[in-house]
């Protein structure tokens, strides 16, 4: 089943219910690489999200500011490789929504804990502004807050649940979007914790 969220963004439901315990094994095998942190903004707060990625880029902020780099500063290694899995799941959800030959360079790992959430953005560090981003929701649900082109719209309330995959391309790639702060639930595959994968292509 699928619901439409704009013209070139749709909701993809289950779509990664079949492959969802070999994608959180292999999110420990990544994390044992590169391990979950808060990071800093640039104004010095900590995000709440922890974070990791995998892919020949990641995002990263500190205090110098929001970027991609391609070695983990926290490790000084490269990221671990994006697994055969994930560029397959990537690439099938982009084609399932109209954007053919997805191959995706950067795929960040947020992890949310209860009472986390993340607040109304826009992704703005990628220098191409209409490829696809594709985003995997596993463990608690967790309510999407689906903006307009300005801040001030007021967001719609999707529901992701454990599987779900949206595509956001085109048009709908530059809308504010947020997550509310995560209600306290347990789920038998993650415990008290929401995943999400992010894939982006950078240019
Ligand atoms: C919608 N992550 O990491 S899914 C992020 O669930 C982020 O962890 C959320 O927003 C999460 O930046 C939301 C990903 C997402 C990413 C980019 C979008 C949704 C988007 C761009 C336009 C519209
Ligand atoms: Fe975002």
């Amino acid at each position: 089943a699928r619901t439409p969220l704009g013209v070139q963004a749709v909701v993809l439901h289950g779509d990664a219910l079949a492959c969802a315990e070999a994608l959180l094994a292999q999110i420990a095998q990544i994390a044992a690489q590169a391990p979950f942190r808060q990071l800093t903004t640039p104004g010095g707060r900590r995000i709440g999200v922890e974070m990791t990625n995998c892919g020949d880029y990641g995002w990263y902020s500190d205090r110098r500011g929001y970027r991609y780099v391609s070695v983990d500063p926290v490790t000084d290694r490269p990221w671990p490789a994006m697994p055969a899995l994930f560029l397959t799941l990537a690439e099938q959800a982009a084609q399932a929504a109209g954007f053919p030959g997805y191959r995706p360079q950067a795929c960040l790992i947020n992890r949310y804990r209860p009472g986390v959430g993340m607040a109304l953005h826009q992704d703005r560090d990628e220098e191409d502004r209409l490829a696809p981003i594709v985003s995997v929701s596993l463990g608690v649900p967790a309510v999407f807050l689906w903006g307009g082109d300005t801040r001030s719209s007021r967001p719609l309330q999707v529901p992701l649940v454990h599987g779900d995959v949206v595509v956001w391309g085109g048009v709908d790639r530059m809308r504010f979007h947020g997550v509310r702060p995560l209600a306290p639930a347990w789920h038998p595959e993650t415990g008290d914790c929401r995943y999400n994968l992010t894939f982006r292509k950078l240019r």
